[in-house]
């Protein structure tokens, strides 16, 4: 049986817009898994409530449900051994949860300035619930996009460990890509698949390897519904 994914859309079904989505479908990817994908809009919390939060990724694969991207990450790893691995190693199980964490620091310096863009994408049904939910946090949309062709540079500044890493190897995972490049590449892709707003320079040596992975599985992120990086 195929394994199943409620996956976060917009107001167009084929609009995918989930960092923690899209860490998930390129993992899925890399087992070389077969997945069925769900649109999944906000409110439709009924459909995912076994999971508890009400927030997706969430993985079911039989009868087994599985919620959160890196606990997703890690249920593939051992129920999928043999697969190509998404850490290679135990160690690098840990480095990868470091970059996790890391990733998930960087989400919300882009979440303001991108919620009036999510807003405009959503499904009508979801409109109400994310403008309230997004506003309890950053205060009137339009107003926290505001300015942020210049306040983009703090999320810029926090990738400089990156660079530093990418100035000798291709990918974070070293010479090919693994699940430590999909979780920052996630939150490239959810940027790009909601907006037109652009988050690196072009002399920018993140460019590079964001196009290699945007290329990754066929192009898979690339040809996902979004805007041109
Ligand atoms: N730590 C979770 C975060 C999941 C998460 O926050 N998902 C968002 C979509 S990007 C969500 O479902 N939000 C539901 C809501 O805001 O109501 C993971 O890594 O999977």
């Amino acid at each position: 049986m195929a394994l199943k994914l409620y996956d976060l859309a917009g107001a167009d079904p084929q609009r995918r817009f989930s960092p923690y989505c899209w860490r998930t479908r390129l993992a899925l990817a890399h087992k070389g898994l077969a997945v069925e994908t769900i649109p999944w809009r906000f409110t439709e919390k009924d459909a995912i409530a076994t999971t508890g939060p009400g927030r997706v990724p969430v993985l079911v694969d039989g009868e087994r449900w599985v919620f959160d991207s890196w606990s997703i990450a890690t249920y593939l790893e051992e129920a999928y051994p043999d697969r190509p691995s998404l850490f290679g190693s135990t160690s690098a199980i840990a480095t990868a949860r470091f970059i996790n964490a890391w990733a998930d620091h960087l989400t919300p310096l882009l979440a303001p300035l991108l919620a009036a863009d999510i807003c405009a994408h959503v499904d009508e049904k979801d409109r109400a619930y994310f403008r309230q939910s997004r506003e309890a946090r950053f205060g009137p949309l339009e107003a926290a996009a505001a300015g942020r062709e210049t306040k983009i540079a703090v999320f810029q500044q926090r990738l400089e460990p990156m660079r530093v890493l990418l100035a000798g190897q291709p990918y974070l995972s070293g010479d090919a890509p693994a699940y430590a490049d999909y979780i920052v590449f996630g939150v490239f892709q959810w940027a790009r698949c909601i907006s037109r707003f652009r988050l690196l320079a072009d002399d920018d040596p993140v460019v590079s390897w964001r196009a290699r992975l945007l290329a990754a599985f066929d192009g898979l992120p690339a040809k996902a519904v979004g805007y041109p990086v």
